[in-house]
């Protein structure tokens, strides 16, 4: 049983899948900016490879040209200059129950809003060890395309070489999560961070890079983590469609409070906007893919027919571009709140989110970014 040595989890991740674990974040902890490891969600397609203290662990590069070169854990943090980013993972399946609700039947699990984390990754620079296995980024090879990464388990994808040589693209090989050592569920000793991209290409327990001319021959590159017509139903043709790389805006709301207005003088938040009536506050995130930053956030409390900007929170983010989300909150007047609150973020290139399921629904339930709406709340 391969499964037996998976490690124990926090009791408060919400279980989608033990067999393989599949496990999202709670509500309560996708309230900070950095998401508390413990609680950080876990992805796992198989099981979690006992990869001992790190040891003997070896990660080998692989050249075009079939030429290799290994690493030890040693080698990677001695060698190397280490850099230290914040940036969001978000599963491709975030949301997904909301596409099912919105629209029909998906393949996959069932996510609510917490498949997404975001968490301070320290590790050495990809393309330095890329440079340092005898990549010449500076008169790239035209047969190089991709960066192919290989898991001790099993998994595998792979990224654009751009992406992958880009010293602002930030892609690390990161060893620690939020200043602890990674824990094993999210990729003891070694992981791939790729910031900006969907999380399916940050590869936990690496041990294999290969440059190659072709993207990753694994299931994960050629089947599931692509997107279809609503129309296109569950035999499309897999190889014609484009494999998930930078992901769309997402945004959702994951607090709803109601502030008596008796009780708003405890509330800076109320204070800010001025209220002086019974007030509901909203909080949330926002994301975007490719480093996009979100610009705006806007809420309504009537089901889309009026709107007001949340307040953006700032944060002590790293890194070459905006790889993280934005957490962001509103104070309601009270009487304004109809049956549904709905919010919608917008990054800097003015993506915006769909409003409804129905017209990016597919089947596999991928990208799931319509307007997150909740129900308001009864008084209390
Ligand atoms: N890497 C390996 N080796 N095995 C996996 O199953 N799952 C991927 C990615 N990397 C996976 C993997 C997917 S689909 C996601 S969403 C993220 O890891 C989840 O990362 P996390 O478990 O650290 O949150
Ligand atoms: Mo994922």
């Amino acid at each position: 049983d391969p499964f037996s040595t998976d490690p124990e989890r926090d009791k408060a991740l919400i279980v989608r899948s033990s067999r393989p674990m599949n496990a999202e974040t709670p509500a309560s902890s996708l309230q900070t900016y950095l998401t508390p490891v413990n609680t950080f969600y876990v992805r796992n397609h198989l099981w979690v490879p006992d990869l001992g203290n790190g040891d003997g662990y070896r990660l080998t590069v692989e050249m075009i040209d079939g030429e290799e070169k290994q690493y030890s854990m040693n080698d990677l943090r001695e060698k190397f200059k280490q850099h230290t980013i914040t940036a969001t993972l978000q599963c491709s399946g975030n949301r997904r129950a909301h596409m099912t609700a919105g629209s029909r039947q998906t393949n996959g699990l069932q996510w609510d809003v917490g498949a997404i984390g975001t968490a301070e990754w320290t590790g050495v620079r990809l393309r330095d060890v890329l440079i340092d296995a005898g990549l010449d980024v500076m008169n790239l090879d035209e047969d190089v395309q991709h960066a192919q990464f290989a898991g001790a388990e099993a998994y595998g994808a792979s990224i654009p070489v751009d992406k992958a040589i880009d010293p602002r693209g930030d892609v690390l090989l990161a060893f620690e999560m939020n200043g602890q050592p990674l824990p094993r569920d999210h990729g003891f000793p070694l992981r791939v961070l790729v910031p900006g991209h969907v999380a399916a290409r940050s590869v936990k327990w690496v041990n294999k890079i290969t440059m190659s001319g072709e993207e990753s021959t694994s299931q994960w590159q050629r089947r599931d983590y692509k997107c279809f017509g609503p129309n296109e139903g569950s035999n499309p043709d897999w190889d014609s469609a484009r494999a998930i790389q930078e992901m769309p805006v997402q945004s959702a709301i994951t607090n709803v409070r109601q502030v008596p207005q008796d009780r708003l003088n405890n509330s800076k938040l109320a204070q800010v906007y001025g209220l002086e009536e019974d007030a509901i506050i909203l909080e949330g995130y926002a994301f975007s893919g490719g480093g996009r930053e979100i610009v705006r956030v806007d809420i309504s409390a009537d089901d889309g027919r009026t709107w007001r900007q949340a307040q953006l929170i700032e944060n002590d983010e790293k890194g070459a571009k905006a790889w993280s989300w934005k957490q962001w909150r509103i104070a309601l007047p009270r009487r304004e709140a109809m049956r549904y609150f709905c919010v919608k973020a917008v990054d800097e290139a003015y993506n915006t989110q769909p409003e409804s399921f129905e017209a990016h629904y597919n089947f596999r339930g991928n990208l799931a970014s319509g307007w997150h709406r909740v129900p308001v709340p009864k008084s209390t």
